[in-house]
């Protein structure tokens, strides 16, 4: 059917520090394999403080920059690409609002944290941010690959 091989929208996941250290990554991983997207790139990294700058080129005049890369580079992440229909924007609302005190419970935020200081977790927050993000990320590809299961997620 069309949705099979028309071409899926990208998004850029991080399972932040805290996140890894506090075992939640199999979570973060497994509510968006349960929703039916596709994970076409993972790695667990140390981010060198430049990537992180770059990565959140558009926060560092912010005053919380500097407590924010402090954080960022306490410890490995877990990045990842996840691929399939509308998953930029419903992917954020997986993860809950940026302030774990305002994120819905059933979200990721809403369900393991407390603070927006130690959220767990990114998304890009739009199309052309996923793109930046995954470049950034992932320079070196990912990996195309059909899944058999497509066929029973979309119509
Ligand atoms: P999101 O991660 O939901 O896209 P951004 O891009 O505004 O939100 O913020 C990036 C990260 O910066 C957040 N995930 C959080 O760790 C941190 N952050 C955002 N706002 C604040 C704040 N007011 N105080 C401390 N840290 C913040």
């Amino acid at each position: 059917s069309r949705g099979l091989c028309m071409a899926m929208e990208r998004t850029y996941i991080m399972a932040k520090p805290d996140a890894v250290q506090r075992g939640l990554v199999s979570d973060i991983i497994g509510r968006f394999e349960k929703k039916g997207y596709k994970l076409v790139a993972l790695k667990l990294v140390k981010p060198a403080r430049s990537l992180l700058e770059e990565h959140y080129d558009s926060l560092k005049d912010k005053a919380f920059f500097p407590s924010l890369m402090d954080y960022m580079t306490s410890g490995p992440v877990v990045a990842m690409v996840w691929e399939g229909k509308n998953v930029v924007a419903t992917g954020r609302t997986m993860l809950g609002a940026t302030n774990p005190l305002e994120s819905a419970p059933g979200t990721i935020r809403g369900d393991f944290s407390i603070e927006v200081g130690r959220n767990i977790c990114h998304g890009s927050d739009s199309v052309e941010n996923a793109e930046r993000e995954i470049k950034l990320w992932f320079g070196e590809g990912t990996i195309d690959w059909s899944s058999h299961s497509q066929g029973w997620i979309y119509e």
